[in-house]
């Protein structure tokens, strides 16, 4: 059984051989292929169709379903990995050992943000970032240089009250528990975070840093802490919404997996929370 962890309690080893499968996935090409997906999703998003993975009610179910993909391609480089989360409410400076050299690496240097220590460093070799929307392939990082501190626990808690998921018009502009955890309004939760670790993380191509995982996985267990909350509060809209994913229309890219499939977490992993 899959249980995501803390990253701050992970173990020595634990994080060596969560590092370990990433760069695995890195070097035999499965990696990129995820950050394509992502950055495809960020522009198709404004297409026709469906809007899909950001700015609409399935933001979690299109995440919680990249996520659990990607963690079983890690699973299937070594069987005991699974993806840590980031609790930024508690994990909140550049000096937290989420960013050391032994796990992921600190900010970047000041001159052009490219990150100089850790597995992840241009200079290690091991972490080409091949799929860019500018011409530089050196991870890059400036934590907290924006200026604006990470998300509260109370910040946090101000939204999981919310009892509604979401609402019309289903976008950017809604109101509800969905969009205020994206970001798009009120507190700004998940975007914040987004900008507050800056460089790719900025970008569609975002899951070039290795800490777009862990984000997720707090925002994905975010989601399933508000279900927990709210018992009688379902995944909305639940059907016949134009250009909106319903309860149970299926998802791009994968078109066998709807949001009532992933309503669910405990049928795929749990968490070190959990009683
Ligand atoms: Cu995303
Ligand atoms: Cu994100």
């Amino acid at each position: 059984m899959t249980v995501r962890k803390n990253q701050a309690r992970l173990t020595a080893t634990e994080k060596r051989r969560f590092v370990d499968a990433l760069l695995e996935l890195k070097r035999n090409g499965q990696y990129d292929t995820f950050v394509t997906t992502h950055n495809g999703f960020i522009m198709s998003d404004t297409d026709n169709g469906d809007r899909v993975g950001h700015r609409s009610p399935s933001f979690l179910p299109w995440h919680r379903r990249f996520l659990i993909q990607f963690e079983q391609q890690l699973q299937a480089v070594d069987p005991s990995v699974a993806l840590p989360y980031w609790d930024w409410t508690a994990d909140r400076t550049a000096g937290s050992s989420l960013w050391a050299a032994d796990f992921l690496g600190g900010t970047g240097r000041s001159r052009d943000g490219q990150v100089m220590d850790g597995p992840f460093a241009s200079a290690a070799g091991k972490w080409p970032v091949n799929i860019r929307v500018d011409g530089r392939g050196y991870l890059r990082r400036e934590l907290g240089a924006g200026g604006q501190q990470l998300p509260t626990r109370a910040e946090v808690d101000s939204v999981l009250a919310m009892a509604t998921y979401d609402a019309p018009p289903w976008n950017s502009a809604s109101d509800g528990f969905r969009n205020h955890l994206e970001g798009w309004r009120g507190v700004n939760l998940h975007n914040r975070v987004h900008v507050w670790v800056g460089g790719q993380m900025t970008t569609g191509v975002s899951p070039n840093d290795p800490v777009f995982w862990l984000h997720h996985a707090f925002i994905d267990k975010l989601w399933a802490d508000w279900q927990a909350r709210h018992p009688g509060s379902a995944y909305l809209p639940a059907a016949g919404t134009a250009n909106v994913v319903d309860l149970h229309d299926t998802m791009r890219p994968w078109n066998n997996v709807t949001p009532a499939d992933m309503l669910d977490h405990t049928r795929y992993y749990t968490f070190d929370t959990a009683a």
